[in-house]
């Protein structure tokens, strides 16, 4: 017990990197903006980061970056193969993901997953338990660890509890189908304070809390699909609603839309070797009169395929000529042992390998598709040299590429095409919105910011910067954890 603050996460924020020489391994820092923002509040206050290394490999603590390479303890939790296909891919992205993404695809329900679900986030939570100290701070990330706030309550009722989800919480309806809901909603009932990312979200908890017979009281009711009329919500980071728990504690529901370390991504764009990498990348793709991008993991919610068909559409119909275009499309690969993940690769391969074959010529394809990771200055350099970027997706929490894209053009140059169904649309409402569920409503917005007036379309990439600039990761996690300590330490 010796942590003030202490963080839970699926993920522990390194990654092992193997020498294919020596076969030597070594954990290097995996620079998330999570870690970025919370390392001054982790350094402060001698925190831990409680989560699982990556691999189904046994890792100990010891075997880790030490706190004083880091400024963090780090604290692993195991999973173990069978975890792993039960826990993570079974129950997290095959149940709990689709449901939350609007059924997508459809979830599956399988007891075993669930059983093994609790079982890990037992082990978290006792985990986060051993290292808390007296009336620590825990702050628990996402849909992997659901029960960690009931569970880590019932054994430490001194300690101050946060959960954050950091992708959408779907309408009371959809939600209602999970057999198991009543459990997801207590275990994350023991918490203090719960995070959303969007005012939409919170409701949506707080609606299927009120159905399924909780006492809540939501103070905010005001329209929050104002960013579909160019106006964004007057107040963020707000709370929405309270719960009131028949133990007498009550916990406060909010809304606090997570973003990017703004600054340094931007002083990236500006540094002279990522502008190198910028012009390097558009002399190689023959200097296009228009460069589209699109980054993303490789997921069915992300909406790379209905993309690539507002492509096709633009070049079948003659509203773009395929010589003056090429397009980049960066896919991570992501959970790739799952069926719906192996169909979308296909289709988004076999799309794009369309739209090269009937619109591009021989030495020049239209779309530029690479299914890998890339290093972030390779990112940033697709970014800044990208006239328009394409963020699609059919249903995001928030999605920070939309972000990092903006923080690439301070200067006003470039043009964002953004789903309304992105959290990031809420805020950066001056983008170009559209329906990723229409393909002749991504390709209208794509005109639309291809004919817009060149002086507007600045003003438009200006306001989302300075938005962009001011409301960076820091002031998400500031103004998450002052609800957390506003929490009445005598409860
Ligand atoms: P994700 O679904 O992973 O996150 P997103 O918010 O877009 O989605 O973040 C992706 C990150 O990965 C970005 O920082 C991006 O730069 C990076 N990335 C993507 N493709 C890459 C590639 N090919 N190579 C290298 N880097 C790549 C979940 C939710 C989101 C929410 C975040 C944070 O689904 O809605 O915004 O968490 O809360």
């Amino acid at each position: 017990m010796s942590s003030d603050f202490v963080v839970v996460a699926n993920r522990l924020p390194v990654d092992r990197s193997t020498d294919p020489d020596t076969g030597e391994s070594t954990w290097t820092p995996s620079p998330g903006g999570l870690v970025t923002a919370l390392r001054p509040v982790l350094q402060a206050n001698d925190g831990a980061w409680v989560g699982w290394p990556g691999s189904t490999d046994e890792v100990t603590a010891d075997e880790l970056p030490s706190a004083e390479e880091t400024g963090l303890t780090l604290l692993p939790v195991n999973l173990s193969a069978e975890d792993f296909e039960k826990f993570y891919e079974g129950f997290s992205n095959a149940t709990l993901w689709p449901l939350y993404h609007d059924l997508i695809v459809p979830p599956t329900f399988n007891r075993d997953w669930w059983d093994r679900y609790q079982d890990v986030n037992k082990r978290f939570a006792e985990a986060a338990s051993a290292e808390a100290a007296e009336g620590a701070t825990v702050w628990v990330q996402d849909y992997q660890l659901h029960l960690v706030p009931g569970q880590l309550r019932a054994k430490r009722d001194d300690v101050c509890i946060g959960f954050f989800l950091h992708i959408p919480f779907p309408s009371p309806e959809l939600f209602r189908q999970m057999p198991w809901r009543t459990s997801v909603l207590e275990g994350t009932l023991g918490a203090d304070v719960i995070g959303f990312h969007t005012q939409d979200s919170a409701r949506n908890f707080m609606l299927t809390l009120r159905a399924l017979g909780y006492e809540v009281t939501i103070q905010d009711s005001s329209d929050s699909a104002t960013y579909l009329r160019g106006a964004r919500l007057p107040e963020e980071g707000h709370i929405v609603g309270t719960v009131e728990l028949e133990d007498g504690r009550s916990v406060k529901v909010g809304a606090f839309p997570i973003s990017i370390d703004s600054a340094q991504v931007n002083a990236k764009a500006n540094d002279p070797e990522v502008m190198a990498v910028a012009a390097d990348l558009r002399a190689q793709l023959g200097h296009p009169k228009l460069l589209i991008a699109g980054v993303d993991r490789l997921d069915y919610t992300k909406g790379i395929l209905q993309r690539l068909e507002a492509l096709e559409y633009l070049l079948d119909s003659g509203k773009l000529n395929a010589e003056d275009v090429v397009m980049v499309q960066v896919a991570t690969p992501s959970r790739e042992r799952l069926d719906d993940y192996q169909r979308t690769r296909e289709m988004v391969e076999q799309t794009v390998s369309r739209i090269n074959g009937n619109h591009g010529s021989l030495g020049r394809s239209v779309v530029q598709y690479r299914h890998s990771g890339l290093p972030f200055e390779q990112i940033v350099g697709l970014y800044a040299a990208a006239d328009i970027m394409l963020v699609t997706p059919l249903k995001d929490g928030m999605n920070l590429v939309a972000k990092e894209y903006v923080a690439c053009h301070s200067d006003g140059s470039g043009a964002l095409v953004l789903s309304e169904f992105a959290g990031a649309a809420t805020q950066l409402v001056q983008a170009y919105l559209c329906n990723p569920h229409d393909v002749e409503s991504i390709a209208a917005a794509v005109m639309r910011a291809v004919e817009d007036d060149p002086a507007k379309r600045k003003e438009r990439m200006e306001q989302m910067w300075e938005h962009t600039r001011d409301n960076d990761v820091d002031r998400w996690a500031a103004t998450f954890l002052e609800q957390l300590r506003s929490i009445d330490p005598e409860r």
